[in-house]
């Protein structure tokens, strides 16, 4: 009886202490865990100021476009990633207001596509195939 008490009493304790560690190195790995929200990477393309956007898929043609403001002069290229489609916007400091781009099949249409500093380009999948805008 007393033997057993003896016994069970450290494993009881180890466990505790196992159970402790394991939740301060938990807390503690977090910070730097790979979900703590990187950050930083991008870079890459010389010159050019990066401009991240993703439209997510379009499913159906027609009932859904996509709107990127590009509020920096340059050459932008984009890509459908389903297709590896490109597709290249330039922006400059005078040209259109707004341009619509089309989805076309497996192309954009017009491309490149130009656009003032500021303005918009609205792409538009005209087709059943389910193709994105992603830069
Ligand atoms: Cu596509």
């Amino acid at each position: 009886m007393s033997r057993r008490t003896v016994l069970a009493l450290p494993v009881a304790v180890g466990l505790i202490a196992l159970a402790l560690f394991a939740q301060s190195g938990c807390s503690k790995s977090s910070p730097t865990s790979p979900y703590g929200g990187g950050g930083g990477g991008g870079g890459g393309g010389g010159g050019g100021t990066v401009e991240p956007f993703s439209s997510g898929n379009f499913t159906s043609s027609n009932a859904q476009g996509f709107v990127h403001t590009f509020t920096n002069t340059g050459s932008f290229g984009y890509t459908c990633t389903i297709h590896n489609m490109p597709g290249t916007i330039n922006v400059a400091a005078s040209g259109p207001d707004s341009v619509t781009v089309d989805i076309v099949n497996f192309a954009f249409s017009p491309n490149p596509a130009s656009v003032k500093t500021g303005g918009y380009v609205h792409w538009i999948n005209t087709v059943a195939t389910a193709h994105n805008v992603t830069r």
